[in-house]
């Protein structure tokens, strides 16, 4: 499919980019868009050969995404906007429960939608000049694409209902030392750092990275048991070609080649 306001492609190591592609408005996040980012990680990414993970970052160098676009604001009420935050659950909760690793490259802004959208990768990398923050509440509204959720999740209670009251924007430093960051690099180097982290995972058994993602995202699932879950994912492992492979490589003292098989 043709997309609007996404550009990707894929190299030859297998490592897909998705970038956001609206840089006169900081890449913020429209229906459109957020239908488009809901294709891609349901449809489009998972038919992509030999796609070993997935890296998210925003056009130019200003801005990751700054948010849902205020501009469509205007027009919500009550209805439309619970449509709308249900389409970003299902967009982001595809990237969230993608079988290959996805990293956030923070380039710039990542505000409201935006940080949501990073919160749902799998890993984050900010360049030092990256923001964070979800300024919602100055708007008067609250997050709507799992903000409030995944917030919690990453940095705690007590940080996040901080961050989420003030509206607060934090720099790169302190999102890494609040969690949120995985790595802080130069700016410019976030997408490098993000391959140089999918290459490494590149060189793991897929099954056992899929199922790592599964049974962490299970953790934070209350209506499923993760360590249950973990025990079956685990067993399920032990019967793949893969789970031999990598203990007899071990063994044998050699590098594993693994199939995903
Ligand atoms: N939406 C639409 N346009 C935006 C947005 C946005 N979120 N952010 C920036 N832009 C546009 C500006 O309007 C401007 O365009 P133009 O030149 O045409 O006026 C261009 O990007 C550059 O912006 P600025 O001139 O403001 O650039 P500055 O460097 O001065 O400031 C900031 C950059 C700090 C990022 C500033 O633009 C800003 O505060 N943006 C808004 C940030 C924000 O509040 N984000 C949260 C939005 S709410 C949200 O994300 C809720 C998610 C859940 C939605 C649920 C369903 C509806």
């Amino acid at each position: 499919m043709e997309y609007k306001n996404l550009l990707y492609d894929i190299d030859e190591n297998g490592i897909g980019t998705l970038t956001i592609n609206r840089p006169k408005a900081y890449n913020a996040i429209n229906a459109e868009t957020m239908g488009e980012i809901g294709h891609f990680f349901k449809k489009t990414a998972p038919k992509l050969e030999g796609l070993c993970g997935v890296i998210v970052t925003g056009a130019g160098d200003k801005a990751f995404v700054a948010g849902a676009d205020i501009k469509a604001f205007l027009s919500l009420d009550n209805k439309k906007a619970q449509k709308l935050s249900k389409q970003g659950h299902v967009a982001y909760d595809a990237i969230e429960n993608f079988d290959k690793p996805v990293i956030a490259a923070v380039n710039g802004f990542a505000l409201g939608g935006g940080c949501e959208l990073a919160m749902a990768c799998h890993i984050r990398i900010a360049g030092e000049k990256a923001k964070f923050g979800q300024p919602e509440v100055n708007l008067g509204i609250i997050p709507g694409y799992g903000g409030s959720q995944r917030l919690v999740q990453l940095i705690g209670k007590g940080k996040a209902m901080e961050l989420l009251l003030t509206g607060d924007m934090i720099g790169a430093e302190e999102a890494h030392k609040l969690g949120l960051a995985n790595h802080v690099v130069p700016a410019g180097e976030e997408v490098a750092k993000a391959k140089e982290i999918l290459l490494k995972i590149a060189t793991k058994g897929p099954i056992a990275i899929a199922k790592t993602i599964e049974a962490v995202n299970m953790f934070f699932n209350k209506r499923k048991n993760g360590f249950k879950y973990e025990t079956e994912a685990f067993g399920a492992c032990a019967d793949t070609k893969d789970f031999k492979e990598g203990a007899s490589a071990f063994i044998e003292k050699r590098k594993a080649n693994f199939t995903g098989k």
